[in-house]
């Protein structure tokens, strides 16, 4: 807390400098720690979020506004709203294709649509958070085609695709830079790029990369942000299961304090409700993580998230209660997202909508604030 108030500190009086020497800009100067420029909404969300895992774990889906089940891009619709009467505290969105100057994100989502709900969760006092599944800058395959292994050695300084990619970062800079209000405030981002990197499904991946590479990977990025001006950005590193607990795994390709604001873990559930030893490996591998992840969150004075989680269908009617809350109880994580309820794959979906068999459930553990929504926080005071 403290070093977060001196950072704040620090980001408000090189804010007032700037304001008094370019008019009413926002932009940050030179005099600002290496890779601290952030705004003053920024730091308040920090702030608040080093603070939530005590107060209680918000509750996060992907896509929320956009798309649910059987509909999209209907205004003022959420699934999580629909069952609990609130918008959740935090929303996700990915900025997959925005490298390729596409119009819609790789789940057909209209950038001008997330940036006009990230406005809107914004006002509300809630969270945005954005992933980013990537083309292939080598191949021109996706996120996932692993055919080759020089790709993160290709976009860092000095290879074959550099230069492309820091017209693909620059991309993910203007759209971060434009997410303004009408009164001229930029909207803080937790931004997540390069996630579940200790499993190898995407380019970046443990068996993609080295260590040293995936680290450059993150440096490069957060470098060329800050260069074009986002200081409306905090950056979530979100390993996938494979730790499993243990510390080396975990921070062997952790890029450093210096750039990293939340330790976060992806880890889904799989398998048959009625399997037990299947639900019981989702949970030890949860507790055992979430120990080190909290442990190293409040050494490094950083924010603890499950920055993604979910069964897909939720086939347990109690799942809320019976699996998930007991975990978020027991750790002091600022929030837990799932992810999205496709709108055109019948069964890829992870929170409940009306008549979902898991609804009620859903509704009771928010109602009773093991999950906190939209109207419950306020990110921003
Ligand atoms: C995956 C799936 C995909 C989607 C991707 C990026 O987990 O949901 O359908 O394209 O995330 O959102």
């Amino acid at each position: 807390m403290e070093a977060a108030k001196v950072s704040k500190f620090l980001a408000v009086s090189a804010l007032l400098v700037s304001m008094t020497a370019c008019g009413n800009q926002t932009k940050t100067t030179e005099s600002e720690p290496e890779n601290r420029a952030r705004t003053p909404q920024t730091e308040a969300l920090l702030a608040n979020l080093l603070a939530q895992g005590e107060k209680g774990c918000m509750f996060g889906h992907h896509d929320d506004p956009v798309y649910g089940r059987g509909w999209f891009g209907e205004e003022g619709r959420s699934d999580v709203k629909s069952v609990a009467g609130d918008y959740p505290a935090v929303m996700s969105f990915d900025l997959g294709h925005i490298e390729l100057g596409d119009e819609l994100s790789l789940d057909s989502v209209p950038f001008s649509l997330i940036r006009q709900e990230s406005i809107r969760q914004y006002e509300r006092g809630g969270m945005v958070s954005m992933s980013w599944h990537l083309n292939n800058p080598v191949t021109g395959g996706d996120s996932w085609d692993v055919s080759d292994t020089t790709v993160v050695a290709s976009v860092l300084a000095g290879g074959a695709q550099h230069e492309k990619f820091l017209g693909w970062l620059d991309r993910v800079a203007d759209f971060m830079n434009s997410l303004v209000t009408a009164e001229g405030v930029k909207v803080p981002v937790l931004f997540r790029p390069w996630h579940e990197h200790t499993g190898s499904w995407f380019w970046w991946g443990q068996k993609l990369c080295t260590a040293e590479q995936y680290k450059a990977l993150w440096q490069l990025t957060a470098d060329r942000l800050k260069e074009k001006g986002v200081d409306n950005v905090l950056l979530a590193y979100s390993p996938g299961t494979e730790s499993n607990g243990d510390e080396h795994i975990y921070l062997e390709r952790y890029p450093g304090d210096e750039l990293i604001d939340l330790l976060g873990l992806d880890c889904y559930v799989y398998g048959s409700p009625d399997n037990a030893e299947a639900m019981a490996a989702y949970t030890r591998n949860m507790e055992n993580s979430l120990e080190l992840v909290c442990r190293l969150a409040k050494e490094h004075g950083k924010v603890a998230a499950i920055t993604e989680t979910g069964f897909e269908q939720i086939p347990m009617s109690d799942w809320w209660t019976r699996m998930l809350a007991p975990i978020t109880d027991r750790f002091p994580v600022s929030y837990v997202l799932v992810w999205r309820n496709a709108f055109n794959r019948e069964t890829h979906y992870y929170a409940p909508y009306p008549g979902q068999p898991s609804a009620e459930d859903f509704a009771k553990a928010c109602s009773e604030k093991k999950f906190l929504l939209c109207k419950d926080v306020n990110l921003y005071k």
